[in-house]
Protein backbone atom coordinates (compact mmCIF):
# COMPACT_ATOMS: atom_id res chain seq x y z
CA UNK A 1 0.00 0.00 0.00
CA UNK A 2 1.52 3.22 -0.81
CA UNK A 3 0.15 6.47 1.41
CA UNK A 4 0.83 9.77 0.44
CA UNK A 5 -0.30 13.41 1.98
CA UNK A 6 -2.15 16.24 -0.15
CA UNK A 7 -2.56 19.96 0.56
CA UNK A 8 -4.95 22.47 -0.89
CA UNK A 9 -7.16 25.08 -0.14
CA UNK A 10 -10.39 22.39 -0.32
CA UNK A 11 -10.91 19.00 -0.17
CA UNK A 12 -12.23 18.66 -3.67
CA UNK A 13 -8.94 20.38 -4.84
CA UNK A 14 -6.96 18.07 -2.11
CA UNK A 15 -8.68 14.57 -3.77
CA UNK A 16 -7.95 15.97 -7.27
CA UNK A 17 -4.76 16.63 -7.01
CA UNK A 18 -4.13 12.72 -4.91
CA UNK A 19 -5.98 10.96 -8.26
CA UNK A 20 -4.10 13.15 -10.64
CA UNK A 21 -0.82 11.83 -8.95
CA UNK A 22 -1.90 8.11 -7.68
CA UNK A 23 -4.38 7.83 -10.33
CA UNK A 24 -8.00 7.43 -10.35
CA UNK A 25 -7.54 4.18 -7.66
CA UNK A 26 -6.30 6.45 -5.23
CA UNK A 27 -8.58 6.04 -1.79
CA UNK A 28 -8.96 8.70 0.81
CA UNK A 29 -8.01 7.59 4.10
CA UNK A 30 -8.08 10.86 6.62
CA UNK A 31 -8.92 15.14 6.25
CA UNK A 32 -7.93 16.84 8.08
CA UNK A 33 -9.08 21.29 7.77
CA UNK A 34 -6.72 23.45 9.43
CA UNK A 35 -8.38 26.69 10.23
CA UNK A 36 -6.45 29.79 10.50
CA UNK A 37 -7.16 31.62 13.63
CA UNK A 38 -6.81 35.31 14.84
CA UNK A 39 -4.42 37.68 13.02
CA UNK A 40 -3.38 34.85 10.67
CA UNK A 41 -6.52 34.28 8.99
CA UNK A 42 -5.36 37.61 7.41
CA UNK A 43 -1.92 35.97 6.16
CA UNK A 44 -2.68 32.32 5.19
CA UNK A 45 -5.64 30.56 4.36
CA UNK A 46 -7.56 27.76 5.61
CA UNK A 47 -6.46 24.54 4.12
CA UNK A 48 -7.10 20.49 4.13
CA UNK A 49 -4.80 17.74 4.09
CA UNK A 50 -5.92 14.39 2.96
CA UNK A 51 -4.35 11.07 3.02
CA UNK A 52 -4.66 8.97 0.55
CA UNK A 53 -3.59 5.54 -0.18
CA UNK A 54 -3.45 3.02 -3.74
CA UNK A 55 -2.81 -0.36 -3.55
CA UNK A 56 0.77 -1.45 -4.68
CA UNK A 57 -0.32 -4.64 -6.73
CA UNK A 58 3.62 -4.88 -7.76
CA UNK A 59 5.05 -6.05 -4.31
CA UNK A 60 4.03 -9.75 -3.44
CA UNK A 61 2.05 -10.34 -0.31
CA UNK A 62 3.00 -13.09 2.64
CA UNK A 63 -0.34 -14.33 3.97
CA UNK A 64 -0.44 -14.37 8.03
CA UNK A 65 -0.87 -17.36 8.36
CA UNK A 66 2.13 -18.12 6.89
CA UNK A 67 4.55 -15.92 9.45
CA UNK A 68 4.61 -16.72 13.09
CA UNK A 69 5.45 -14.02 14.82
CA UNK A 70 5.30 -13.13 18.74
CA UNK A 71 5.48 -10.87 21.10
CA UNK A 72 9.27 -9.27 21.65
CA UNK A 73 10.44 -11.20 18.98
CA UNK A 74 10.80 -11.40 15.39
CA UNK A 75 9.72 -14.20 12.80
CA UNK A 76 9.71 -17.31 14.23
CA UNK A 77 10.46 -20.64 13.20
CA UNK A 78 7.25 -22.85 12.95
CA UNK A 79 7.94 -25.13 16.37
CA UNK A 80 6.69 -22.05 17.84
CA UNK A 81 3.35 -21.15 16.61
CA UNK A 82 1.48 -21.86 19.58
CA UNK A 83 2.30 -18.20 20.85
CA UNK A 84 0.63 -17.21 17.39
CA UNK A 85 -2.46 -19.42 17.98
CA UNK A 86 -2.95 -17.85 21.48
CA UNK A 87 -2.77 -14.60 19.38
CA UNK A 88 -5.51 -15.67 16.92
CA UNK A 89 -7.67 -17.05 19.38
CA UNK A 90 -7.83 -13.81 20.93
CA UNK A 91 -8.50 -12.03 17.82
CA UNK A 92 -11.58 -13.54 17.36
CA UNK A 93 -14.20 -11.18 19.62
CA UNK A 94 -12.80 -8.64 17.80
CA UNK A 95 -12.90 -9.68 14.35
CA UNK A 96 -16.46 -10.40 14.85
CA UNK A 97 -17.10 -6.77 16.16
CA UNK A 98 -15.64 -5.44 12.88
CA UNK A 99 -17.02 -7.49 10.53
CA UNK A 100 -20.06 -6.40 11.47
CA UNK A 101 -19.69 -2.71 11.05
CA UNK A 102 -17.34 -3.55 7.85
CA UNK A 103 -21.03 -5.15 6.31
CA UNK A 104 -22.56 -2.33 6.00
CA UNK A 105 -19.88 -0.68 3.87
CA UNK A 106 -18.88 -3.79 1.85
CA UNK A 107 -22.27 -3.79 1.27
CA UNK A 108 -22.82 -0.36 -0.42
CA UNK A 109 -19.41 -1.16 -2.17
CA UNK A 110 -21.13 -4.13 -3.84
CA UNK A 111 -24.08 -2.66 -4.68
CA UNK A 112 -22.37 0.11 -6.39
CA UNK A 113 -20.47 -1.75 -8.58
CA UNK A 114 -22.75 -4.05 -9.46
CA UNK A 115 -24.63 -1.40 -11.23
CA UNK A 116 -21.24 -0.33 -13.14
CA UNK A 117 -19.39 -3.40 -13.76
CA UNK A 118 -19.83 -6.61 -15.57
CA UNK A 119 -19.28 -9.93 -13.37
CA UNK A 120 -15.66 -10.59 -13.87
CA UNK A 121 -14.61 -7.42 -13.44
CA UNK A 122 -16.94 -6.53 -10.42
CA UNK A 123 -15.33 -9.62 -8.77
CA UNK A 124 -12.04 -8.15 -8.96
CA UNK A 125 -13.06 -4.36 -8.39
CA UNK A 126 -15.33 -6.17 -4.91
CA UNK A 127 -12.07 -7.73 -3.79
CA UNK A 128 -9.82 -4.86 -3.92
CA UNK A 129 -12.66 -2.32 -2.65
CA UNK A 130 -13.02 -4.62 0.21
CA UNK A 131 -9.68 -4.60 1.20
CA UNK A 132 -8.95 -1.04 0.97
CA UNK A 133 -12.53 -1.04 3.19
CA UNK A 134 -11.04 -3.18 5.57
CA UNK A 135 -7.40 -0.88 6.20
CA UNK A 136 -9.68 2.46 6.41
CA UNK A 137 -11.77 0.73 8.83
CA UNK A 138 -8.14 -0.03 10.73
CA UNK A 139 -7.16 3.10 10.14
CA UNK A 140 -10.22 4.81 11.84
CA UNK A 141 -10.48 3.16 14.61
CA UNK A 142 -6.44 3.59 15.32
CA UNK A 143 -7.06 7.29 14.88
CA UNK A 144 -10.63 7.25 17.22
CA UNK A 145 -8.13 5.71 20.31
CA UNK A 146 -5.87 8.80 19.51
CA UNK A 147 -3.22 6.65 18.01
CA UNK A 148 -0.44 9.32 16.38
CA UNK A 149 -1.14 9.30 12.78
CA UNK A 150 2.35 9.06 12.14
CA UNK A 151 2.50 5.73 13.77
CA UNK A 152 -0.74 4.83 12.15
CA UNK A 153 0.56 5.43 8.68
CA UNK A 154 3.66 3.66 9.59
CA UNK A 155 1.24 0.20 10.99
CA UNK A 156 -0.59 0.81 7.65
CA UNK A 157 2.23 1.04 5.76
CA UNK A 158 3.88 -2.12 7.14
CA UNK A 159 0.64 -4.81 6.69
CA UNK A 160 1.23 -3.69 3.10
CA UNK A 161 2.46 -7.56 2.81
CA UNK A 162 -0.88 -9.32 3.89
CA UNK A 163 -3.23 -7.00 2.05
CA UNK A 164 -3.40 -8.57 -1.14
CA UNK A 165 -6.24 -8.85 -3.36
CA UNK A 166 -7.46 -12.42 -1.49
CA UNK A 167 -6.53 -11.18 2.06
CA UNK A 168 -9.97 -11.22 4.32
CA UNK A 169 -10.56 -8.92 7.76
CA UNK A 170 -8.70 -11.62 10.22
CA UNK A 171 -5.41 -12.08 8.07
CA UNK A 172 -4.95 -7.87 8.11
CA UNK A 173 -6.57 -7.74 11.45
CA UNK A 174 -4.28 -10.87 12.71
CA UNK A 175 -1.28 -8.52 11.13
CA UNK A 176 -1.58 -5.02 12.24
CA UNK A 177 -2.66 -6.37 15.62
CA UNK A 178 0.47 -8.98 16.04
CA UNK A 179 2.43 -5.54 14.98
CA UNK A 180 1.11 -3.52 18.03
CA UNK A 181 2.07 -6.10 20.36
CA UNK A 182 5.06 -6.73 18.79
CA UNK A 183 5.71 -2.56 18.78
CA UNK A 184 4.27 -2.86 23.00
CA UNK A 185 7.30 -4.66 23.72
CA UNK A 186 7.43 -7.01 26.86
CA UNK A 187 6.79 -4.88 30.11
CA UNK A 188 8.98 -5.11 32.77
CA UNK A 189 7.38 -4.94 36.12
CA UNK A 190 9.79 -4.94 39.31
CA UNK A 191 12.41 -7.75 39.38
CA UNK A 192 14.57 -7.84 42.62
CA UNK A 193 17.96 -8.89 43.00
CA UNK A 194 18.63 -11.92 44.64
CA UNK A 195 20.95 -10.93 47.27
CA UNK A 196 20.62 -7.13 48.19
CA UNK A 197 17.84 -4.48 47.83
CA UNK A 198 16.52 -3.40 45.01
CA UNK A 199 16.58 0.56 45.09
CA UNK A 200 13.05 2.02 42.56
CA UNK A 201 12.44 6.05 42.10
CA UNK A 202 9.34 6.97 41.66
CA UNK A 203 9.45 10.37 39.26
CA UNK A 204 7.08 12.73 37.11
CA UNK A 205 4.64 15.26 37.03
CA UNK A 206 2.28 16.47 40.40
CA UNK A 207 -0.70 14.42 41.28
CA UNK A 208 -0.44 11.39 38.80
CA UNK A 209 -0.59 9.33 41.33
CA UNK A 210 3.35 8.05 42.07
CA UNK A 211 2.78 7.76 45.87
CA UNK A 212 -0.56 5.77 45.68
CA UNK A 213 1.59 3.77 43.12
CA UNK A 214 4.52 3.06 45.62
CA UNK A 215 1.85 2.46 48.04
CA UNK A 216 0.33 -0.58 45.74
CA UNK A 217 3.28 -1.82 44.67
CA UNK A 218 4.70 -2.00 48.48
CA UNK A 219 1.44 -4.13 49.25
CA UNK A 220 1.86 -6.14 46.83
CA UNK A 221 5.50 -7.29 47.80
CA UNK A 222 5.17 -7.32 51.17
CA UNK A 223 1.70 -8.86 51.46
CA UNK A 224 1.63 -10.90 48.52
CA UNK A 225 5.26 -11.73 47.83
CA UNK A 226 6.34 -11.82 51.94
CA UNK A 227 9.10 -9.48 50.83
CA UNK A 228 10.75 -6.99 53.26
CA UNK A 229 9.96 -3.20 52.03
CA UNK A 230 10.99 -0.05 52.81
CA UNK A 231 10.17 3.53 51.53
CA UNK A 232 12.45 6.44 51.44
CA UNK A 233 10.66 10.00 50.73
CA UNK A 234 12.30 12.90 49.54
CA UNK A 235 9.33 14.82 48.95
CA UNK A 236 9.30 17.25 51.62
CA UNK A 237 7.47 20.36 49.26
CA UNK A 238 4.24 19.13 49.96
CA UNK A 239 2.78 19.89 53.68
CA UNK A 240 0.76 16.45 53.58
CA UNK A 241 3.03 14.26 51.34
CA UNK A 242 5.43 12.92 53.99
CA UNK A 243 2.30 11.96 56.04
CA UNK A 244 0.12 10.67 53.04
CA UNK A 245 3.63 8.64 53.07
CA UNK A 246 3.77 7.54 56.57
CA UNK A 247 -0.20 5.97 56.88
CA UNK A 248 0.38 3.92 53.68
CA UNK A 249 3.48 2.50 55.36
CA UNK A 250 2.36 2.50 59.18
CA UNK A 251 -0.57 0.40 57.20
CA UNK A 252 1.74 -1.86 55.73
CA UNK A 253 3.98 -2.10 58.45
CA UNK A 254 7.00 -0.91 56.62
CA UNK A 255 9.60 1.37 57.71
CA UNK A 256 9.83 4.80 55.96
CA UNK A 257 12.45 7.97 56.22
CA UNK A 258 12.43 11.09 55.37
CA UNK A 259 15.36 12.93 53.32
CA UNK A 260 16.33 16.34 52.66
CA UNK A 261 19.59 16.08 50.43
CA UNK A 262 21.50 13.48 48.25
CA UNK A 263 23.58 12.77 51.31
CA UNK A 264 20.51 11.69 53.55
CA UNK A 265 18.80 9.68 50.70
CA UNK A 266 22.51 7.56 50.56
CA UNK A 267 22.31 6.93 54.08
CA UNK A 268 18.52 6.11 54.20
CA UNK A 269 19.47 3.53 51.31
CA UNK A 270 22.26 1.92 52.89
CA UNK A 271 20.12 1.30 56.02
CA UNK A 272 17.81 -0.66 54.09
CA UNK A 273 20.74 -2.47 51.79
CA UNK A 274 19.26 -5.59 53.17
CA UNK A 275 15.85 -5.48 52.48
CA UNK A 276 14.53 -6.71 49.63
CA UNK A 277 12.84 -3.74 48.05
CA UNK A 278 13.47 0.02 48.83
CA UNK A 279 10.85 2.35 46.99
CA UNK A 280 11.91 6.22 46.66
CA UNK A 281 8.81 8.76 46.14
CA UNK A 282 9.70 12.25 44.90
CA UNK A 283 8.18 15.50 44.90
CA UNK A 284 5.59 16.15 41.77
CA UNK A 285 7.28 18.62 39.66
CA UNK A 286 6.05 20.80 36.84
CA UNK A 287 8.04 19.61 33.94
CA UNK A 288 7.83 23.24 32.65
CA UNK A 289 9.34 24.34 35.74
CA UNK A 290 13.44 24.00 34.59
CA UNK A 291 14.72 24.72 38.36
CA UNK A 292 12.71 22.17 40.46
CA UNK A 293 13.53 19.46 37.38
CA UNK A 294 16.93 19.78 37.48
CA UNK A 295 16.50 19.12 41.55
CA UNK A 296 14.70 16.12 40.65
CA UNK A 297 16.86 14.88 38.28
CA UNK A 298 20.20 15.69 40.33
CA UNK A 299 18.62 13.66 43.11
CA UNK A 300 17.74 10.83 41.34
CA UNK A 301 20.70 10.64 39.25
CA UNK A 302 23.63 11.22 41.82
CA UNK A 303 22.37 8.84 44.41
CA UNK A 304 24.11 5.92 45.21
CA UNK A 305 23.13 2.69 45.65
CA UNK A 306 25.47 0.16 47.77
CA UNK A 307 27.48 -2.57 46.36
CA UNK A 308 25.10 -5.54 44.90
CA UNK A 309 22.27 -3.07 45.54
CA UNK A 310 20.56 -2.69 41.82
CA UNK A 311 18.66 0.92 40.77
CA UNK A 312 15.79 1.51 38.81
CA UNK A 313 13.73 4.46 37.64
CA UNK A 314 10.00 4.94 37.13
CA UNK A 315 8.65 7.22 35.33
CA UNK A 316 5.10 7.75 36.54
CA UNK A 317 2.60 9.66 33.84
CA UNK A 318 -1.63 9.94 33.45
CA UNK A 319 -2.87 8.08 30.46
CA UNK A 320 -5.01 11.11 30.46
CA UNK A 321 -2.88 13.41 30.39
CA UNK A 322 -3.19 15.11 26.62
CA UNK A 323 -0.36 13.56 24.00
CA UNK A 324 1.75 17.59 23.45
CA UNK A 325 2.49 17.09 27.33
CA UNK A 326 3.14 14.37 27.42
CA UNK A 327 5.88 14.61 24.79
CA UNK A 328 7.24 17.90 26.95
CA UNK A 329 7.11 15.26 30.10
CA UNK A 330 9.08 12.35 28.65
CA UNK A 331 11.26 14.94 27.00
CA UNK A 332 12.31 16.66 30.55
CA UNK A 333 11.58 13.61 33.10
CA UNK A 334 13.74 11.27 30.77
CA UNK A 335 17.16 13.48 31.65
CA UNK A 336 17.17 11.44 35.12
CA UNK A 337 18.90 8.54 32.53
CA UNK A 338 17.53 4.92 31.54
CA UNK A 339 13.45 4.84 33.03
CA UNK A 340 10.89 2.41 33.39
CA UNK A 341 6.94 3.99 32.15
CA UNK A 342 3.90 3.15 34.50
CA UNK A 343 0.88 4.47 33.13
CA UNK A 344 -1.63 5.68 35.65
CA UNK A 345 -5.51 6.96 35.50
CA UNK A 346 -6.42 4.61 32.51
CA UNK A 347 -9.86 4.41 34.49
CA UNK A 348 -10.08 8.45 33.59
CA UNK A 349 -9.70 7.91 29.68
CA UNK A 350 -10.87 5.51 27.06
CA UNK A 351 -8.40 6.24 24.20
CA UNK A 352 -5.57 4.81 24.79
CA UNK A 353 -3.61 5.98 21.70
CA UNK A 354 -1.06 7.93 24.38
CA UNK A 355 0.38 4.84 25.54
CA UNK A 356 0.90 3.56 22.17
CA UNK A 357 2.27 6.61 21.13
CA UNK A 358 5.14 7.04 24.47
CA UNK A 359 6.24 3.61 23.67
CA UNK A 360 7.13 4.30 19.85
CA UNK A 361 8.21 7.59 20.77
CA UNK A 362 10.76 6.73 23.47
CA UNK A 363 10.96 2.97 23.48
CA UNK A 364 11.46 2.84 27.24
CA UNK A 365 9.86 -0.07 28.54
CA UNK A 366 5.81 -0.36 30.23
CA UNK A 367 5.79 -2.06 33.31
CA UNK A 368 2.74 -1.22 35.93
CA UNK A 369 -0.70 0.69 34.64
CA UNK A 370 -3.09 1.94 37.49
CA UNK A 371 -7.08 1.77 36.96
CA UNK A 372 -8.16 3.37 39.81
CA UNK A 373 -7.56 4.66 43.23
CA UNK A 374 -7.94 1.76 45.51
CA UNK A 375 -4.86 0.43 47.35
CA UNK A 376 -4.00 -2.32 46.54
CA UNK A 377 -6.21 -3.30 43.96
CA UNK A 378 -6.02 -0.88 41.54
CA UNK A 379 -2.64 -1.93 39.69
CA UNK A 380 -2.07 -4.34 36.79
CA UNK A 381 1.60 -5.41 34.89
CA UNK A 382 0.59 -3.51 31.09
CA UNK A 383 -1.00 -6.25 29.40
CA UNK A 384 0.11 -5.53 25.60
CA UNK A 385 -2.26 -8.06 23.78
CA UNK A 386 -4.97 -6.56 26.10
CA UNK A 387 -4.09 -3.30 24.98
CA UNK A 388 -3.60 -4.21 21.34
CA UNK A 389 -7.20 -5.69 20.97
CA UNK A 390 -8.48 -2.21 22.98
CA UNK A 391 -6.96 0.06 20.32
CA UNK A 392 -8.46 -1.99 17.42
CA UNK A 393 -11.82 -1.53 19.27
CA UNK A 394 -12.02 -4.81 20.84
CA UNK A 395 -13.52 -4.32 24.72
CA UNK A 396 -11.37 -3.71 27.48
N1 LIG B 1 -8.72 7.72 38.89
C1 LIG B 1 -7.52 7.42 39.36
N2 LIG B 1 -6.97 8.17 40.31
C2 LIG B 1 -5.74 7.85 40.76
C3 LIG B 1 -5.01 6.74 40.24
N3 LIG B 1 -3.81 6.70 40.88
C4 LIG B 1 -3.82 7.72 41.76
N4 LIG B 1 -4.96 8.41 41.70
C5 LIG B 1 -5.40 9.58 42.47
O1 LIG B 1 -4.65 10.70 42.06
C6 LIG B 1 -4.50 11.61 43.14
C7 LIG B 1 -3.02 11.94 43.31
O2 LIG B 1 -2.35 10.76 43.72
P1 LIG B 1 -0.91 10.80 44.41
O3 LIG B 1 -0.47 9.40 44.58
O4 LIG B 1 -0.94 11.68 45.60
O5 LIG B 1 -0.10 11.51 43.25
P2 LIG B 1 1.44 11.98 43.30
O6 LIG B 1 1.97 11.81 41.93
O7 LIG B 1 2.14 11.30 44.39
O8 LIG B 1 1.22 13.52 43.63
P3 LIG B 1 2.36 14.56 44.09
O9 LIG B 1 3.19 13.87 45.12
O10 LIG B 1 1.60 15.72 44.65
O11 LIG B 1 3.11 14.94 42.89
C8 LIG B 1 -5.09 10.91 44.36
O12 LIG B 1 -6.39 11.38 44.55
C9 LIG B 1 -5.11 9.45 43.96
O13 LIG B 1 -6.11 8.70 44.62
C10 LIG B 1 -5.62 5.95 39.20
O14 LIG B 1 -5.07 4.96 38.68
N5 LIG B 1 -6.86 6.33 38.79
MG1 LIG C 1 3.22 12.07 46.03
Amino acid sequence: MIIKKFIAQTEQEAVLKAKEDMGPNAIVLNIKTTKQRGIRKLFKKDSVEITAALEDRTTGGIPVNKVNVAVGGDVLPDEESNQRAAIEEKLDTLQSLLEKRMDENVKKVREHNEDAKGEKEEKKENEKNTNVSYIRLIYDQLIDNEVDEKYVNQLITEIESVSRKESTLDTILASVYQKIVLKLGTPKPIELNEKHAHVTFFVGPTGVGKTTTIAKIASSFKLEKDKKVAMITSDTYRIAAIEQLKTYANILSVPVSVVYTVEELNAAIEKYKDYDLILVDTAGRSHKHQQHCEEMIHFVKDSLVPKGCTKDVYMVVSAATKYKDLLDIVEVYGQVGKYNIVFTKLDETSAYGNIFNIRLKTQANFSYVTVGQTVPDDIRVLDAQKLAKSLLGGAN
